[in-house]
């Protein structure tokens, strides 16, 4: 098949998700082009039979505002027509199923279009009144529409009253790459003096609860000598900072800002925190467990599709810190059960292996191509 893909390029899930799908569909020898404003971030290595399309955005003085909407429908119309492409695969509703959308009137020669809803495109800023509307449109248009969880397909229909088949399939992760290594040097980078090792690893916006973190830390800090690890950057990483400072704990706890390589960090972790306010499934968390890390979370959205409470690791209540820290000590005080939860965790990932998932893409794909899907009524 010749696969469009348009996904947000920057560091964060629905981008990890598009970019590894399209690498595993040339693996199996479609031709994927890419269609965003920046190479997405994983895209690292020349594939060749993977393209990439950048938006071009032209300013004018009139525009207020960036018009990247209809810019994006432009360049989908471009390369639909000129590679001759079967389907456009939307990562992310806002705005890239409204753009599909648009493309595909425009070509107008069959190209069908898939969305994959992400997560905060459903439950948060998709309900803006501004956006909700086109959003729902957006949706019920698309010749395929698959959610990342159950959660997030029920939360689809509630909130946008669509009535509409929605496919579940679920995130991935490449389990021969996300494996726990033997990395010694690793460790003692993160823990000089075997220190246990707790990671998170996210966007720093605010569902993520970052502060919480950082909190459940530092109460396990008080019974345990352990180190925190935050991987990543966003808009809540000052206030991270000031806390971190406040507590008076910026010894044991290291920021390391965006990193491309996360099996080596997670290869030196005793334990993932992910204690989100809102979360339609934790692709984080999943390369944690890949690499034998249990995890804490909070039960949201689709967190408990994922991991198994007392099995794979624990879940409790948004905000409840303490009940997260008192997890959390259990596991790093009890070898022999974090050794159960460890191994859990890597079996449990293994269900969600990117060979089981994209052979579900790809059988979606052929069902929307043979104009099996569509609106329920
Ligand atoms: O926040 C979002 O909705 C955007 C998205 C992203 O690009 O970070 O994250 C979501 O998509 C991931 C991949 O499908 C999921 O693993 C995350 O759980 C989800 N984030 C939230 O729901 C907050």
């Amino acid at each position: 098949m010749k696969i469009g893909i348009v996904c947000y390029p920057t560091y964060g899930g629905s981008g990890v998700v598009a970019t590894e799908l399209g690498k595993a569909l040339a693996d199996k020898g479609h031709q994927i082009h890419f269609i965003s404003y920046a190479m997405p971030m994983r895209l690292e290595a020349y594939v060749g039979n993977i393209f990439y399309h950048e938006v071009e955005m032209a300013n004018y003085p009139l525009f207020e505002f960036p018009l990247y909407t209809p810019a994006l429908a432009s360049k989908m119309v471009e390369v639909a027509r000129f590679e001759k492409l079967d389907l456009i695969h939307a990562h992310y509703a806002i705005p890239h199923a409204t753009s599909a959308f648009l493309a595909r009137e425009i070509v107008n020669n069959g190209l069908k279009i898939v969305t994959t809803l992400h997560g905060t495109d459903i439950t948060l800023v998709g309900l803006e009144p501004s956006f909700l509307p086109v959003v729902k449109l957006s949706i019920e248009r698309s010749d395929g529409v698959t959610a990342v969880s159950r959660f997030l397909r029920e939360k689809t229909i509630t909130n946008f009253g669509i009535d509409k088949d929605i496919t579940v399939i679920p995130n991935f992760v490449d389990t021969e790459k996300y494996r726990r290594l033997p990395i010694e040097e690793e460790c003692s980078k993160f823990s000089p003096r075997g220190e246990r090792v707790l990671v998170h690893v996210s966007n720093f916006r605010a569902v993520k609860r970052v502060q919480d973190v950082i909190r459940i830390f530092n109460e396990v800090l008080k019974k345990i000598p352990s180190r925190l690890i935050l991987v990543g950057d966003g808009p809540e990483r000052s206030a991270c900072e000031l806390l971190v400072r406040e507590l008076g704990i910026t010894k044991q706890v290291k920021f390391l800002g965006k990193q491309l390589e996360l099996v080596p960090i997670l290869s030196a972790a005793d334990l993932f925190l992910m204690p989100s306010q809102s979360e339609s499934f934790g692709l984080s968390a999943l390369e944690a467990m890949a690499c034998e890390v249990p995890v804490i979370s909070s039960s949201v959205g689709g967190l408990p599709e994922l991991q198994v409470h007392g099995e794979t690791g624990y879940i409790a209540e948004i905000g409840d810190i303490d009940r997260m820290a008192r997890y959390a000590i259990e596991l790093l005080t009890n070898e022999p059960k974090h050794r159960t939860f460890a191994q859990a965790a890597r079996k449990r990932a293994t269900l969600f292996d990117v060979h089981k998932i994209v052979n579900q893409y790809e059988a979606h794909y052929e069902q929307c191509l043979a104009g099996e899907l569509a609106l329920r009524n």
